[in-house]
């Protein structure tokens, strides 16, 4: 059973929203920053160019990604894993200060996040229902940015095949995985292509910062 979606800023713009304990915080990154944001970006990919993952059976996935930090996320037969290194063998570059700066300031906390995943969407692309649980401490929060074209993200509870909850995502939004809903499953059904001029041939680009080690 779904409900049908929300918008991420139904409740009045910066107020936060509360999905099964994870926390939506509406148009948290202001427009000028998110630009900055996809500057510092072009830089990550320029060191640690995006990727096809495919799943340990082979299937490629529909997002490409790369990361920063002294971890990236990396998927092929071997299995779904956090490396050292990009594929291509090279160490993945620094995670950008303005990002570490957003961490600190909505989980303080914390300790710093060791590994900024990078995931970019274009048209069809999607994300299944997961849980994040390849970190190797899950009480350890994880903050999302969505950069670029709405997203239609999905969350359920912590077990799969319960009901489950929308919300579009927008450009600028962030998103906490902490507390309740560390282990809450969620996805990305779909995007809307087009509907941001962030990125100039569109797309979504989603970053996902955790403490891994
Ligand atoms: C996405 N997000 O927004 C997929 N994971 O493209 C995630 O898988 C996610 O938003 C952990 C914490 C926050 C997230
Ligand atoms: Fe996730």
């Amino acid at each position: 059973m779904a409900t049908k979606p929300t918008f991420s800023g139904a409740d009045g713009a910066g107020r936060p929203l509360d999905l099964n304990g994870v926390q939506v915080h509406p148009g948290r990154i202001a427009p000028d920053e998110q630009a900055a944001l996809v500057a510092d970006l072009r830089a990550v990919a320029a060191a640690a160019p995006f990727f096809t993952p495919t799943t340990p059976r082979g299937k490629p996935m529909s997002v490409r990604m790369t990361s920063a930090g002294r971890c990236g996320w990396v998927s092929d037969r071997a299995g779904y894993r956090y490396d050292p290194r990009h594929p291509s063998g090279v160490d993945w570059p620094p995670i950008p200060a303005r990002l570490l700066a957003l961490w600190r300031d909505l989980l303080p906390a914390s300790r710093d996040p060791d590994c900024c995943l990078v995931n970019f969407y274009t048209e069809g692309a999607r994300m299944g229902l997961h849980q994040d649980r390849d970190e190797a401490d899950l009480t350890q929060p994880v903050l999302s940015v969505s950069l670029g074209d709405d997203a239609l993200f999905r969350v359920g509870g912590t077990t799969r095949g319960g009901p489950t909850r929308s919300v579009w995502l927008r450009s600028g939004d962030v998103v906490v995985l902490a507390g309740p809903g560390r282990m809450a499953y969620h996805g990305i059904d779909r995007i809307r292509f087009g509907t941001s001029a962030l990125l100039p041939k569109g797309g979504r680009i989603n970053l996902t910062l955790r403490i891994v080690t």
